[in-house]
């Protein structure tokens, strides 16, 4: 019998990514919280299974898979129904654009190792840090405002969840957490919406993970 483990926070976007697509397709795992807070993630332990000391990895039978977008593809080739990914090479192409954006241009700049950074070597206060975020992930989302109306439906790209919506709805949740004002991203804010109803999104939420804290938890 196949087994999965998935190492993961529940506030991590990267993780959510994993989380999602492991419950999009119906695949049991077990969560191993890694604290971030409490830095497990660079445990000498935690380095053996990540070289980079970040999260999420994913074990398949003993097997590593450390980084989101390799997880995730992943996940594709093995168990490619229902697909998070559609048959149209151009279409594909352009859900790894929309991927890129987030995870190469937006996600990077609001990591918890650069925060601390900033705070550390810099002195930033919590205001100077959202100053920061609000800087780059902006670029990220005016890009992401030019390119998706042309293919959105209900989700990213029409009315079907694809790998787009994986990696999107979770960058946005960090949007909204470094005070981003999301009232100039109509079309982003629309996905968002209608993916925060979806169950695989409620079920791979923050709020609902064994590891997430009374006081965000929702029913
Ligand atoms: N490209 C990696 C990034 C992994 C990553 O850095 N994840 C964040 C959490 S969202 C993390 O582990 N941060 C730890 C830190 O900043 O110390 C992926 O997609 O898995």
């Amino acid at each position: 019998m196949s087994s999965f483990v998935l190492y993961n926070y529940f506030r991590s976007s990267t993780s959510f990514r994993a989380r999602a697509a492991l419950h999009f397709k119906g695949i049991d795992f077990e969560y191993k919280p890694i604290n971030l807070l409490k830095d497990e993630q660079h445990s000498p332990e935690y380095r053996k299974l990540n070289p980079m000391g970040g999260i999420p990895t994913l074990v398949h039978n003993g097997k590593l898979i450390p980084d989101s977008m390799a997880i995730i593809e992943y996940i594709e080739e093995i168990a490619p129904t229902p697909a998070l990914l559609p048959k149209d090479a151009y279409t594909r192409a352009r859900i790894r654009q929309v991927c890129e954006i987030v995870n190469a241009s937006m996600h990077p700049y609001g990591n918890l190792k650069v925060t601390k950074y900033l705070g550390e070597a810099h002195g930033y206060t919590q205001e100077q840090k959202d100053q920061w975020v609000q800087k780059w992930v902006t670029q990220g989302l005016d890009a992401l405002e030019l390119t998706l109306p042309e293919f959105s439906g209900k989700y990213c790209f029409g009315d079907d969840v694809t790998l787009a919506d994986i990696v999107l709805y979770p960058q946005v949740i960090t949007c909204l957490r470094f005070h981003v004002d999301m009232t100039k991203y109509p079309t982003v804010m629309k996905i968002y919406n209608n993916l925060d109803k979806h169950p695989v999104f409620m079920k791979a939420h923050l709020s609902r993970q064994i590891d997430t804290p009374e006081e965000l938890r929702k029913p």
